[in-house]
């Protein structure tokens, strides 16, 4: 059996905790991540048929019987989770009845899964029903994006056009757009299934006066989208109150899309 403080998903969730830590987008306990590993890799690390302890999601996830997470902790601060990932990280696996979580690895101080885990894991199952090779789910408070969400319109092609229009790189990145859920209280399954709602749709949720979930294939693909977003914000932050000279035409945000052939919404253009 391989060290699992080896293996690269346990590495990247580490590294990339820490990315986000020092951006400032996971004050204290803020944020969440959760990765879909592929079981045959975590058997090299993992003795999979030694459950430590069984632990209540709250919900039905039928389509995710038997898929292996590795999930951050509630109540776990992202600037620690490097330096002691056992404690603050934990691998678990969807029971056969679709609503315990059976722990494999870590949360090894008593504690459990993220708070957020419905949103989560019902964000998964949307996006592998969109494609099915999405393994991450982030969530995190990036400065900007939440300062955006207090002065401007929480409407979901209003949102995204003005994030498109702040730089180049904005529509080839997410060209898919931005969903946007109004304030709801976190931590339920009523925000998980309206976040997962959206996941059908967009990659990325906002969530306003809170933050931000990203989805993607993996945590590179998943940590550039909100880096991007956030980026986007940071100039309509820096620049929305000052007169406005120069901005990209709906029509040069077509020519990037064409340019880079991306599957753009069109109907968030005014062409
Ligand atoms: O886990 O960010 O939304 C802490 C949070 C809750
Ligand atoms: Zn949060």
């Amino acid at each position: 059996m391989k060290n699992i403080f080896d293996a690269p998903f346990l590495k990247k969730m580490c590294e990339t905790a820490s990315n986000m830590y020092r951006l400032g987008w996971d004050e204290r306990n803020g944020g969440n991540i959760s990765y879909l590993l592929d079981e045959n890799e975590v058997a090299q690390y993992l003795d999979l048929n030694k459950v430590i302890r069984t632990i209540p999601t709250g919900f039905q996830a039928n389509e995710l019987i038997g898929r292996i997470f590795i999930v951050t902790g509630t109540g776990k601060y992202f600037k620690n989770i490097e330096k002691d990932p056992e404690n603050n990280l934990g691998i678990i696996r969807i029971a056969d009845d679709g609503a315990t979580a059976e722990l494999l690895w870590g949360y090894a101080d008593g504690g459990r899964f993220t708070s957020e885990l419905p949103a989560h894991l019902m964000s998964h199952i949307s996006r592998l029903s969109v494609n099915p090779e999405n393994r991450i789910i982030m969530h995190c408070h990036p400065d900007y994006t939440l300062a955006m969400t207090q002065v401007h319109e929480m409407d979901e092609r209003a949102l995204t056009r003005t994030l498109w229009k702040q730089m180049t790189e904005s529509i080839v990145v997410f060209p898919d757009g931005l969903g946007v859920l109004p304030w709801m209280v976190c931590g339920t399954n009523e925000i998980g299934e309206a976040t997962a709602e959206k996941m059908k749709k967009y990659r990325l949720v906002v969530w306003t006066l809170h933050g931000i979930y990203g989805a993607g294939r993996d945590m590179d693909e998943t940590f550039g989208l909100i880096e991007t977003v956030e980026k986007a914000a940071k100039q309509y932050m820096l620049t929305a109150h000052l007169p406005q000279v120069n901005t990209i035409e709906d029509s040069q945000l077509k020519e990037l899309a064409e340019f880079f052939g991306v599957d753009y919404r069109k109907d968030y253009l005014n062409i």
